[in-house]
């Protein structure tokens, strides 16, 4: 018999690389979508598409996680083997507009579904996409599984509730339920309004002429960036380990977000410069490929800053060490970060130059 997989945020970036892993691993998957004005599956879709992808293994249910009917009524229809739980409102910047809701997914949606399994006594392992923002004003570098947390915005806070139920649940009825700390990851299918993918689709649309220049917040924030593909099979990992546990998943380099425009552009072959300070900081052209010139020129500013992407408190640098995840789960990444970047560069330049 095939293992049965329930993905909460199935249609979100993890959800989706995730999907297409345990469906290639023989599982039957069952991911709970929101119901939406407008249709929000394209990044699954292919899975429906392409049946042969799915072996008609794949199924959409709909759902919420504020919604303990719902979630009790799937998790006793489907009885699955593993459960991860990736639904959240995982915008941090947003999460200061609605810390309410947030604590209310993000925080009460983790323990919806740890209740379910407690009361319909099942074997069901649970893996929660806990994250780094947990260290949010960091407490030492780099940060392990040791590190005490300092959350810096209700997502952060929402989520460190959802860390310690997964942690309680554990060791109160020894529920398989461990916690994935992942630093960001990132790819083709990241939301547009995280950075990486703001700064990737800001470069396509510049050098197609469809904008001129991309407004940015915080420069000098530095993250530990990996690629969501990586990620996804530590998730998996994490569930197939002898014993429930916790690990960061993370590459254990961080960056800035100005290196990382100037990385992105690179990969078009084209350079680019900062000059001034704070909020008058702007990055300008320096060299521009012949291919590029009826769209861009040398001194044009193609970066600003502006003041409303900043946050009411930042999380200015983010490094994980992975050690504990190498070691034990024999996890290893893939990808490094310039691999990362050319992959959506190229690809948000394809889908801007009409090449899709
Ligand atoms: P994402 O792209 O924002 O996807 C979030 C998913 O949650 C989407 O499918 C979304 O549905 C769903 N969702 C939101 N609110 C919901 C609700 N009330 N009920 C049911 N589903 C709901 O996030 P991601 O990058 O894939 O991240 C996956 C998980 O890992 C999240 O929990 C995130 O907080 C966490 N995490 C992410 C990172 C990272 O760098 N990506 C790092 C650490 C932890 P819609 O498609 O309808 O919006
Ligand atoms: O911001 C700075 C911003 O929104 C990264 C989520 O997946 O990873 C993600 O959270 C940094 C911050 O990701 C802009 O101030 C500058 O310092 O891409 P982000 P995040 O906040 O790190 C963690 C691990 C999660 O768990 C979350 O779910 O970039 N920044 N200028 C900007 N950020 C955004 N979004 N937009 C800007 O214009």
């Amino acid at each position: 018999m095939n293992k049965k997989a329930l993905i909460t945020g199935v249609t979100g970036q993890d959800g989706a690389y995730l999907s297409d892993l345990l469906l290639e691993k023989g599982y039957e998957v069952h991911g709970i979508k929101r119901r939406t004005s407008l249709i929000n599956t394209s990044r699954i879709d292919h899975l429906f598409e392409n049946k042969s992808l799915s072996n008609n293994r794949f199924f959409l249910h709909y759902g919420d996680m504020t919604d303990s009917t719902n979630l009790v009524r799937l998790i006793n229809n489907i009885k699955p083997d593993e459960i991860y739980n990736l639904a959240a409102m995982s915008h941090v910047h947003v999460s200061f507009d609605l810390p309410e809701y947030v604590a209310n997914v993000d925080g009460l949606g983790t323990l919806r579904i740890l209740e379910a399994i407690r009361l319909l006594n099942l074997e069901t392992k649970v893996y929660q996409a806990s994250t780094s923002e947990l260290y949010g004003r960091i407490q030492e570098s780099p940060q392990t599984e040791k590190t005490p947390f300092y959350p810096r915005s209700p997502y952060g806070v929402a989520k460190i509730y959802a860390y310690w139920i997964t942690k309680n649940y554990r060791e109160a009825y020894k529920i398989f339920a461990s916690n994935g700390i992942l630093f960001n990851h990132e790819s083709p299918l990241r939301g547009e309004t995280f950075v990486t993918r703001k700064i990737t689709i800001g470069i396509a649309k510049i050098v197609n002429g469809k904008e001129t220049v991309l407004k940015i917040g915080n420069l000098n924030a530095k993250r530990d960036w990996g690629h969501a593909k990586d990620y996804v099979l530590a998730m998996w990992k994490i569930l197939q380990h002898e014993k429930p546990d916790d690990f960061v998943i993370a590459t254990g380099n961080t960056t800035s977000i100005r290196e990382f425009i100037i990385k992105a552009f690179q990969v078009l072959d084209i350079k680019i410069e900062f000059h001034g300070e704070g909020i008058n900081e702007v990055g300008k052209i320096t060299h521009v490929p012949n291919k590029f010139k009826t769209k861009i020129k040398v001194g044009q500013n193609v970066i600003e800053v502006d003041e409303k992407y900043f946050r009411p408190t930042e999380v200015d640098l983010l490094i994980g060490d992975p050690t504990k995840a190498k070691r034990e789960l024999n996890w290893s990444l893939n990808y490094d970060l310039d691999d990362l970047i050319q992959e959506m560069v190229e690809s948000d330049y394809k889908l801007f130059s009409g090449e899709l």
